[in-house]
């Protein structure tokens, strides 16, 4: 059942527009940045962000993406008996020592961002690990924070953040949910 509306169009536009900048800011330009989008709505987020980025910078920063998998058939609920897990990535970019910016649509648990960083360091050895969230809902269950974030919306446990972005579906809306 449908609550709020958080973020229409516009609002995503700038919080991205903003990270964008942030990033540049935070990393002094585009050396040595790599993007990675969590799937499946941080891989669009990723490529606006770099979109976002090259018409900022004038350069086109390397992007890829991972996919961690929750084994969880209930979102509503969380198994706690299980971590989400890595499915996939497409990284062949080298990571050694490169600043690496991990991108997703909403940051809950953390367990997620976690994974995704197990498997960057199975991969390679990154020289630092960022962390960029459309939005932020709070309930951590990690020592893990974002370094950008497009909005923070508290949530209660029985809410869910509903992210429709027009790659995926057809519209961007950021909305809150409550079963
Ligand atoms: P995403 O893969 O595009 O990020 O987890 C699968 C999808 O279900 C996610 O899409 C996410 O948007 C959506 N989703 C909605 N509520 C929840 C939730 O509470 N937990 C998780 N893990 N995903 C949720
Ligand atoms: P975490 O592992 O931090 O609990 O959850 C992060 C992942 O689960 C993100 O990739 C995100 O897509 C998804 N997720 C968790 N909670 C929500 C939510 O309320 N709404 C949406 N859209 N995704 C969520
Ligand atoms: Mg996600």
């Amino acid at each position: 059942q449908l609550k709020a509306q958080v973020m229409d169009q516009a609002a995503i536009g700038r919080a991205l527009t903003r990270i964008a900048h942030e990033i540049l800011e935070k990393n002094k330009g585009t050396d040595g940045l790599v993007l990675v989008g969590i799937k499946t709505r941080g891989a669009p987020i990723t490529q606006r962000l770099a979109k976002k980025i090259a018409d900022i910078e004038g350069v086109t920063v390397p992007t890829g993406e991972v996919d961690i998998t929750l084994y969880r058939d209930d979102l509503t609920h969380k198994d706690n008996s299980k971590d989400p897990e890595l499915k996939g990535t497409d990284i062949d970019d080298e990571l050694e020592n490169k600043t690496v910016v991990l991108v997703d649509d909403v940051l809950y648990t953390g367990r997620t961002v976690r994974a995704a960083m197990d498997a960057l360091m199975d991969i390679s050895r990154p020289g630092n690990i960022q962390l960029a969230v459309l939005v932020d809902r709070g309930h951590r269950e990690l020592p893990i924070r974002a370094d950008f974030v497009g909005k923070n919306i508290p949530t209660s446990q029985d809410e869910v953040i509903v992210v429709q972005l027009h790659e995926t579906d057809n519209e961007d809306e950021v909305s809150i949910y409550e079963n």
